[in-house]
Order: C-alpha cells, then structure tokens, then sequence
C-alpha cells in the first residue's frame, strides 16, 4: 500500500509540476479594459445601446478586449466623467450635448430649442458631414468622437400644476443641464432654472429643492421620476442628442485594429441604441399614464406658443455658437425637411 501511494504522489507531484512548467514561459496576451460610465440607470436605451456595443466589440476583438460598463452617475457626473477622459483615466462615456458646451460652445447649437423637427432628419444631420465635423472638433479637447446616440425629445414635468402654456411655467423652479442655452430658453419662458448634475436630481424633486425637471419620457418612467412629479407635458422642446465618447489619450495608444473595432461598433450599436430608444418611448409613455401622472399633450398651436415663446434663444447665441454655424445646421435641416 505504501508503495502504491508512492507512485500516486509521484504521478501528482510529476503531473502538477510538468504543467506548471508548459504554463509559465508563454504570458497569455493582456486584455484591455474599457471602462464607458453613464448617468441613466441599467434599464435605460443608453445602457441596452452600450450592452450591444460590448457584443460586438468583445466578439471582434475575440475577447481580447472587455467593455465594462457603469450605470448610475457610478463614475461621476457627465461632466466629471469627460474630464476624466481628457486626463486618460477613464476609456469612455455618453454625455448628451449640453454638457460638452463647458468644453466647447459652438456644441450650443444642438441644444436650440425646437431645432430638429423630427428624429429622422437628426439622424441625417448628425450622420451626415456636419456631425462628423462636430465629432473631429473633440480632439482638440483631448477627446475621441465616436458617434451620435439618442436621448430623445425632452418633456417637462413639475409637481405643482398642469402646463398647457407658457404662462404656465412661470415661477417654476426647474432644474435644467449645465448648459446655457437651456437656462436661456426656460428664462425666456418665466422659469426660475437651476443647473444640477443629473445624479442628485431625483432627491432634489423628491425634497421639493426644485419644482420640475426635463427629460425625454423614457427617462421619467425608468427613473420614477413620476412617484414625485405629478405633471408631464409633452413640449419636444430640446433634442440635445448623445455622444459616445472615447479617451483621445488613451485612444492614441490603441493599435489600430482596435481602433476600427470600437468605431465600427460604436456606430452600429448606436443604430440599434437609436431604434430601441424610440421604441422604448412610445411604451414609456403608455406605462407613464398608467401610473397616474397628467400626461398634456399639446396640440400644434400650443407647441407653437412654446416655439414663440423661446424663439430670440437662438440669436441670443449667435456670438458664442457662430452666426454662420447656426445658419449652416439650420440650412442641412431644410435640406431635410423639404
Ligand atoms: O447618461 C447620460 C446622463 O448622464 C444624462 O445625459 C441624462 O439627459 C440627461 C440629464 O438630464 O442629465
């Protein structure tokens, strides 16, 4: 027996041994990290956009590079996480525009009031000549643009009364992006705007700090922001759409293989992200109505009232943005409408 328990120790000994051995010399090839940080929560169309972008990134690279995500504002605010790419301590994130006018104000121009008189003619325009030329701006703040996403038309809601006009909005406290166009038009509509990072803003609404905010419905339903506001009225008043974003610091250390890898994927899982997000609205706006809220539609003539209302915004911004930029997004969106 002892001598059988021998040979058994010795086998083990020799089988560990050897395959410790082969194991050693070849040092598996390293996998990169990209790390993408998000304000929304894991249900939002941003987050499903970004779990489609990991598919085919990590399916691409065959696994040699893994997209980790962070939902809730986990890594910051939009504005912190964009500093944080600059500095190449972070891969990538997807503010919406208005923020990134704090780096660069002609990116003021996406956050007009009613600019885009439709999705489709956005995704023409953003995909087109002048979004890319917005896209390449970024290097010069240290950032890699890597395509458009949606957020959607933004709606406001408030827990103090119904808003059918614009008359309506007066006195209210709303809480509104760091953008100053945004604080332009809602001081145009007699509001009393706070900027605030989106991170703290469900407990501001829910401590009455601010009576309203904006976002685009699918956002108010996945976010709850109905257990605290009881108006919503559909007013389409800014598109301001997303930008998924990537670190130019750490972009320029990437081989180029990977470089195509993630491009391609970010324009394509934003394709997929564009189509969910609509669809996801229309299914937020029913679940909203059913959780009581005073959903307003409003008809053409009372949208109109809000367009009127916030029409000197645009002009008002005419120095900062560029006369001739504004002129030039305004005449591509013609070119569409026509
Ligand atoms: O993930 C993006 C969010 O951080 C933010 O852009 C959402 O629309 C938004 C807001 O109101 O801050």
């Amino acid at each position: 027996l002892v001598s059988v328990l021998l040979i058994v120790a010795l086998a083990v000994a020799l089988f560990t041994g050897c395959s410790s051995s082969t194991s050693t010399p070849e040092k598996k090839a390293e996998k990169r990290v990209i790390k993408v940080g998000i304000g929304l929560n894991e249900q939002s169309p941003q987050y499903k956009g970004l779990q489609k972008f990991k598919e085919i990134v990590e399916r691409e690279s065959k696994g040699r590079i893994e997209v980790q995500l962070f939902a809730n504002s986990q890594l910051g605010d939009d504005t912190k996480m964009m500093t944080a790419l600059r500095a190449g301590t972070l891969e990538m994130t997807c503010p919406s525009t208005a923020p990134i006018s704090g780096l660069d104000k002609k990116w003021m121009v996406f956050d007009l009031p009613f600019l885009f008189p439709n999705e489709e003619i956005a995704d023409k325009v953003l995909d087109g000549p002048i979004g890319q030329k917005f896209l390449d701006s970024l290097s010069q703040n240290g950032i890699k643009g890597i395509a458009f996403w949606e957020n959607g038309y933004r709606q406001l809601t408030n827990s103090v009364k119904e808003v059918k006009t614009p008359d309506d909005v007066k006195g209210l406290k709303i809480r509104t992006m760091e953008n100053p166009v945004h604080l332009a038009a809602f001081r145009a509509l007699g509001a009393n705007p706070t900027p605030m990072p989106f991170g703290e803003l469900f407990t501001s609404l829910q401590q009455r700090i601010i009576d309203g905010q904006e976002n685009p419905v699918t956002t108010i339903y996945l976010q709850k922001f109905y257990e605290v506001q009881k108006y919503a009225t559909l007013t389409n008043h800014f598109y301001s759409p997303f930008v998924l974003m990537f670190s130019k610091k750490i972009w320029d250390t990437l081989p180029k293989e990977d470089q195509d890898i993630i491009l391609k994927a970010g324009k394509e899982a934003g394709l997929y992200q564009r189509k969910i997000n609509r669809e996801m609205m229309k299914e937020s706006l029913a679940n909203l109505e059913k959780t009581g809220m005073v959903v307003t539609k409003l008809t053409p003539e009372q949208q109109k009232a809000f367009m009127d209302a916030t029409k000197d915004v645009a002009t008002k911004f005419e120095a900062e943005i560029g006369k001739e930029l504004i002129q030039e997004v305004k005449a591509e969106i013609a070119k569409y409408a026509k």
